[in-house]
């Protein structure tokens, strides 16, 4: 099934200039990029894209992070392409992501994990209205 997901390259991934090296990952595994924008998000997108975690001892600091500098919001259309880019990007924390995933490579810690990507197509619809209108 074609499906799209949102992804982004979160703050600390365009500080470090790695936007090149994580796209090319993805078009490697013949996902197409179909919507792409260099943003700085605001405190109220961010707390919307996080709205799940509101509440939680982390989310201050996960909406400081997201917004403090300018971020790269895409969609990625293909097969499969919600379930695959998570595989791509590995798990939520870089330190036991498996080998070659974008987290396990350039993940700094569980907070600045590099990239985020939908979870289910309920998300990707909810996080592509979001960042896409
Ligand atoms: P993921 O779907 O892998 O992005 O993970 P979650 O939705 O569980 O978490 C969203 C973001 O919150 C993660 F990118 C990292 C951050 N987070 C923390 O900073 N601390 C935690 O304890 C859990 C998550």
């Amino acid at each position: 099934m074609t499906e799209k997901t949102l992804v982004l390259l979160k703050p600390d991934a365009v500080e470090r200039n790695l936007i090149g090296s994580i796209l090319i990952e993805y078009e490697r595994n013949g996902l197409k990029i179909v919507e792409m924008k260099l943003m700085k998000a605001s405190p109220k997108l961010a707390e919307q894209h996080y709205a799940e975690h509101n509440g939680k001892p982390f989310f201050n600091r996960l909406v400081a992070y997201l917004t403090r500098s300018p971020l790269v919001a895409l969609i990625l259309e293909g097969e499969n392409a919600i379930s695959r880019v998570r595989s791509l990007n590995g798990t939520t924390d870089p330190e036991n992501s498996p080998d070659n995933t974008i987290r396990a490579l350039y993940g700094l810690s569980l907070s600045e994990n590099t990239v985020h990507a939908s979870d289910s197509k309920e998300s990707a619809d909810r996080e592509r209205a979001i960042w896409f209108g």
